[in-house]
C-alpha cells in the first residue's frame, strides 16, 4: 500500500470556556491542522497536530501546514509503513516533529484499516480497554482552583494537574495547599505544572513550603540546566514535559536520572512511532509518563488513547483531552470523551473514529 494523495486542512477550535491560561500563554482559540492520507487502494487515514498557541512549544499552526506541504510531494508513492515513512520525512525536512506527527498518525490510521487492526495493536497491543485521564486546571484563583479540584475529584478523575507560575509564588503555594485540602485522602494524585515559568528560586520555595503534599513537580523551570541545578534540593518527584523535545533528549533525561517521569506529547516526539520507543525506554527504567498532546480534537485524542492503552497501567499517568474545552466532535457518533475520569479505547480498525470531513472545509493544501 502506497501513498497516493496528501491533503492538509486547517480548522479553528475556539476554547469554549476560555481562556485556557498557563504561565506563559493565554489562549482563546487554537488552529488545528489535519492530514488526510489517501492510499493507492482508496483507503484513507487521518492525522492531527494542534500547538496550544505560539508560546508553549517551538511549534506553530502555520508552520505545520508549511512543513507538511514541504514534505508531501516527496511522500507520494512511498510505503505506508512507519520506518520507511520516518526515513523519508527526515530526508525531506529537518526537525518539525510536530508536523511529521500528523503524517505519522495518519499513516498508522491507514495501516490499521488496511490490516484490519487497531492502532493499539499496531503499537504492540492494548493492555486495557479504558485508560485513566487527568484534568488540568488553568493558573487561577486559589479558592476557585480548589473548588474545581473538588468537582473533578467527584467526577472520578484519578489525577489532577494544577498550573502554576507567572505570578507571585505565594499565590501558587496558597493554591497548592488549598487544592491538597480537598484531595487529601481521596486517592487523587496531584501534579503541579510550572510550564517552564518558575525561577529555580521559586521552584525550590514551592517544594520547601509544601513538604507534606505528595505532589510531583512538572517542568518547573525553562531549561534542563535549571532543572538539573534544583534536582538535588527538591523534596518532590520531578517530571519533564516541554524539555523532552526528542527521543534523544528523553533518553538523556531518563538515563542520567534527571527525572522521575515525563509529561509526554505525541506531536513533540514526531508521532506514534517514536512514542512507541519512548514508551519502551520508560518501561525499561520504570518511569511513569502521560500520553498527551498539547491540544486538538478527536483524531489526536484517539491516537493518545490507543497509545495510552499499550502502556503498562502502573506507569501510565494518564491521557489528557482537550475535549472539555471544545464544542462538538469530528466524529459525531464516536467522539472521544472522558467519563468518570476515564476514556474508552475506540473500537474498530485504525484510530477507530470516522471524522466528518465537511467540518474541516476545503483542504488548504493538496498533493
Ligand atoms: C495539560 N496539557 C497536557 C495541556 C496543555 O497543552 C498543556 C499541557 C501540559 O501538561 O503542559
Ligand atoms: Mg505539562
Amino acid at each position: 500500500m502506497r501513498i497516493a494523495e496528501v491533503h492538509a486542512y486547517s480548522h479553528g477550535l475556539p476554547v469554549h470556556d476560555g481562556p485556557y491560561r498557563m504561565a506563559h500563554a493565554e489562549v482563546w482559540a487554537l488552529r488545528t491542522t489535519l492530514v488526510k492520507l489517501v492510499a493507492d487502494n482508496g483507503l484513507v487515514g487521518w492525522g492531527e497536530t494542534c500547538p496550544v498557541g505560539p508560546t508553549y512549544a517551538e511549534s506553530h499552526a502555520a508552520g505545520a501546514v508549511a512543513a507538511i506541504s514541504e514534505m508531501a510531494p516527496g511522500l507520494l508513492g512511498g510505503e505506508v509503513l512507519p520506518v520507511p515513512l520516518h526515513r523519508r520525512m527526515n530526508g525531506l525536512l529537518h526537525g518539525h516533529n510536530y508536523a511529521k506527527a500528523a503524517i505519522d498518525i495518519a499513516a498508522h490510521d491507514l495501516l490499521g484499516k488496511h490490516l484490519g487492526v487497531s492502532v493499539a495493536d499496531l503499537l504492540g497491543g492494548a493492555l486495557a480497554d479504558s485508560v485513566p485521564s487527568y484534568y488540568s486546571t488553568i493558573v487561577g484563583d486559589p479558592d476557585e482552583t480548589a473548588r474545581l479540584a473538588a468537582e473533578k475529584r467527584d467526577q472520578g478523575y484519578p489525577r489532577l494537574q494544577v498550573k502554576v507560575g507567572g505570578r507571585p509564588v505565594e499565590q501558587d503555594v496558597e493554591t497548592i495547599r488549598k487544592v491538597w485540602e480537598v484531595l487529601r485522602g481521596s486517592g487523587v494524585r496531584l501534579a503541579v505544572d510550572g510550564n517552564r515559568s518558575l525561577t529555580t528560586r521559586d521552584a525550590l520555595r514551592i517544594s520547601r513550603e509544601c513538604p507534606d503534599v505528595p505532589l510531583i513537580m512538572e517542568q518547573p523551570c525553562n531549561t534542563v540546566e535549571d532543572i538539573r541545578k534544583i534536582r538535588p534540593q527538591l523534596a518532590h518527584a520531578l517530571y519533564l514535559d516541554e524539555n523532552g523535545t526528542s527521543l534523544d533528549a528523553a533518553i538523556s533525561a531518563a538515563g542520567t536520572g534527571l527525572v522521575d517521569g515525563f509529561g509526554m506529547k505525541i506531536t513533540r516526539l514526531g508521532g506514534l512511532h517514536p512514542m512507541r520507543a519512548f514508551r519502551d525506554l520508560c518501561s525499561a527504567r520504570n518511569l511513569p509518563h502521560t500520553c498527551d498532546d498539547s491540544w486538538g480534537g478527536d483524531i489526536i485524542a484517539a491516537a493518545c488513547t490507543h497509545l495510552g492503552a499499550t502502556v503498562d497501567p502502573e506507569l501510565l499517568e494518564g491521557v489528557w483531552l482537550a475535549a472539555d474545552h471544545i464544542d462538538g466532535h469530528y466524529d459525531p457518533e464516536n467522539g472521544i470523551v472522558a467519563d468518570n475520569g476515564h476514556i474508552k479505547r475506540p473500537q474498530g480498525a485504525g484510530l477507530g473514529i470516522t471524522p466528518d470531513e465537511t467540518v474541516f472545509g476545503a483542504p488548504v493544501a493538496s498533493f
